[in-house]
């Protein structure tokens, strides 16, 4: 077993059942000659307590699932080198701590950096159960315990999953049961009209009576089944507004249907108008999600979660944090992240999100939400990630859904031990390189909040007016004088959305936060920022320091130790990414002083 579990020498076996049986055993194989006792105690549900004894050994207690992670606990604290010398006590903040799989029945992976699905291969789902039971133990080491492992683009055949395909769904979630993962899967709102009903519409009784006795079926087959994800109006989906009903009335249908088994849907709240039109001006994407759904608070099951992506606009390097997940007091909410490294350098480009995560907890009460989602980085490469050292999300990810208090230097610190025996100076270097690596990523791409100037569709690489014709409401409009959407109340007012402490945080361009200045703002190149540079000045110098740090990474990450294989992709990912972060470099300044005509006051190199 490699990545963080590196020094777990002994595969989980077949005929594991439960949580309770793979703690003991794996206690007893990476713990050898440490005394454990195991008691299980139902009540206390995924908490665990591990005491020290005076012999040596640990108690461990906790609930059926609770026990596994305590042992996970026990065991990487060892490994990690450290002693316990007092009780500790642990509980979730999060019951759901899910993972979004956007596999699909061919095998193939939407924005997938790792290779081939896990789970699926030419249209079924027929995974190995070696591999399995590999990631099963990564996800419940690090903590995560729901995995959805389809697209929420559901693509012709992933409905079998809910019909014929059905028995083997089933068998890949026993497969996941002694890990404490409990399947979910990713629905169309239109599959009635799979079994000849005429519509979906979510108040028809025909359709409400098919969710019903497909619940029942499917969870007869999977009793701990944790719920449906849903992708409903959005990007050509289908959903409740075909039939002019609102996205309330669309989820508590399904809600209805799966709530005498203890399952909860999963609505997504990604909904915008993927069609605009670049000449509109009146339509300002990042105020979609929160026109959809803001007056709908109180109208949602109590087993309906709205899933609401981190951001207004979709998985950019900077965005401030969705309005929804302030607004939307009466509603059970999760936060959608994402692992998949689809605009931050496909696992190619070092980028690790703990910083970025807790600048989001900055402005989020953590209580305002009751889950963590993030869409899976995994795939069928040996080392599931396609860099190695994109696994560091993964795991960090299941630390912050745990307890989202966590420290980002222990964080990653933690799964630098864990994953490479390197000498304490190195393991400082790495966990400094990772924790820098997405402001670095930051400063080579689109600067000061501004996003999208990506190559359409693939996302890596840099193309500024790639999207700027485009339908998907993502404009810089740059222009000889100036750049950026004015969103303040002057201009499309997407700041309206927020409380207004944090309007006030950012409405003046004079006091804006600078790396979210061109989100709010549109502000001239001779603007002159805080630190008495100008808006354009600061575009070049972010750019040049990107990229003079990105060959400072590289020559600091190479210098160190890395066992073979990860030391050849990491040294291969590497000059890709010197070569894309040059590319960024240099593409969007040359973007910019052609426009604008004003010459970097250092003198350097921007071709004309
Ligand atoms: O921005 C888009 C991605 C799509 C993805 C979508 C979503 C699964 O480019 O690939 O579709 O977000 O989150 O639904």
């Amino acid at each position: 077993m490699g990545l963080w579990l590196s020094k777990m020498k002994e595969a989980v076996p077949e005929g594991i059942r439960t949580p309770g049986e793979l703690a003991r055993f794996e206690l007893s194989h990476a713990l050898p000659g440490v005394p454990v006792t195991v008691e299980e105690d139902a009540s206390q549900g995924d908490g665990y307590r591990i005491e020290p004894l005076t012999d040596g050994g640990l108690r461990l207690t906790g609930g059926s699932t609770g026990v596994l992670y305590g042992a996970y606990r026990a065991i990487l604290d060892r490994f990690c080198g450290e002693e316990l010398a007092a009780p500790v006590e642990s509980t979730p903040k999060y019951a759901l701590r899910m993972i979004d799989c956007w596999d699909n029945p061919d095998g193939s992976i939407e924005r997938g950096y790792a290779g081939r699905s896990l789970f699926f291969h030419d249209g079924k789902l027929t995974p190995d159960p070696v591999r399995i039971r590999e990631l099963g133990r990564l996800l419940a080491s690090a903590g995560l315990n729901v995995l959805c492992i389809n697209n929420v683009n559901v693509h012709f055949p992933a409905q079998l999953l809910l019909e014929d395909d059905l028995p083997s769904l089933a068998a890949l979630a026993e497969m996941f049961r002694p890990f404490g993962v409990r399947l979910m899967l990713s629905v169309d709102f239109s599959q009635p009209m799979r079994s000849g009903i005429p519509t979906a519409d979510p108040l028809d009784p025909a359709v409400r009576n098919w969710w019903k006795k497909t619940a029942t079926r499917v969870w007869a087959a999977i009793p701990d089944l944790a719920g449906f994800l849903v992708k409903a109006d959005s990007e050509g989906r289908p959903g409740p507004f075909t039939y002019g009903r609102n996205h309330a009335e669309g989820a508590n249908m399904l809600a209805e249907a799966v709530a005498p088994f203890g399952g909860v849907i999963v609505w997504r709240c990604f909904v915008y108008n993927c069609r605009q039109d670049w000449r509109d001006t009146a339509t300002d994407r990042p105020k979609a999600a929160w026109e959809h759904y803001a007056f709908l608070d109180g109208e949602f099951a109590e087993n309906v979660i709205l899933q609401v992506k981190h951001g207004p606009f979709d998985f950019q390097v900077r965005e401030p944090l969705s309005p929804l997940l302030l607004g939307m007091k009466k509603t059970n909410l999760a936060m959608e992240l994402q692992l998949a490294q689809e605009y931050t350098g496909h696992q190619i480009d070092l980028y690790t999100m703990i910083p970025m995560w807790k600048e989001l907890y900055e402005e989020l009460p953590a209580d305002n939400i009751m889950s963590l989602a993030a869409v899976s980085n995994l795939g069928d490469d040996a080392n599931y990630t396609g860099h190695p050292l994109a696994a560091v999300n993964l795991y960090t990810f299941g630390l912050l859904a745990w307890d989202p208090d966590i420290d980002p230097a222990a964080a990653v610190g933690r799964w630098v031990r864990l994953t490479y025996g390197l000498a304490p100076a190195e393991e400082q270097t790495l966990t400094e390189l990772l924790l820098s690596s997405r402001r670095i990523y930051e400063k080579y791409t689109a600067p000061l909040g501004l996003g999208w100037m990506i190559t359409p569709h693939d996302h890596y690489g840099p193309n500024p007016s790639g999207y700027e014709y485009d339908l998907w409401g993502t404009y810089h409009k740059a222009n000889r004088n100036a750049v950026g959407i004015d969103r303040t109340a002057k201009g499309t007012d997407f700041l309206g959305q927020y409380p207004e402490e944090l309007r006030k945080k950012y409405e003046d361009p004079e006091t804006c936060p600078d790396l979210y200045l061109l989100f709010y703002h549109r502000l001239p190149y001779t603007f002159r920022m805080r630190d008495g540079r100008t808006l354009i000045q600061r575009i070049y110098d972010d750019h040049f320091e990107g990229l003079a740090e990105t060959r400072t990474m590289a020559e600091n990450l190479l210098a160190l130790p890395f066992p073979e294989p990860d030391a050849d992709v990491i040294r291969e990912r590497m000059d890709r990414q010197l070569y894309n972060a040059r590319e960024w470099c240099d593409i969007i300044n040359t973007f910019f002083f052609r426009l604008s005509g004003i010459p970097d006051e250092k003198g350097r190199k921007i071709y004309d």
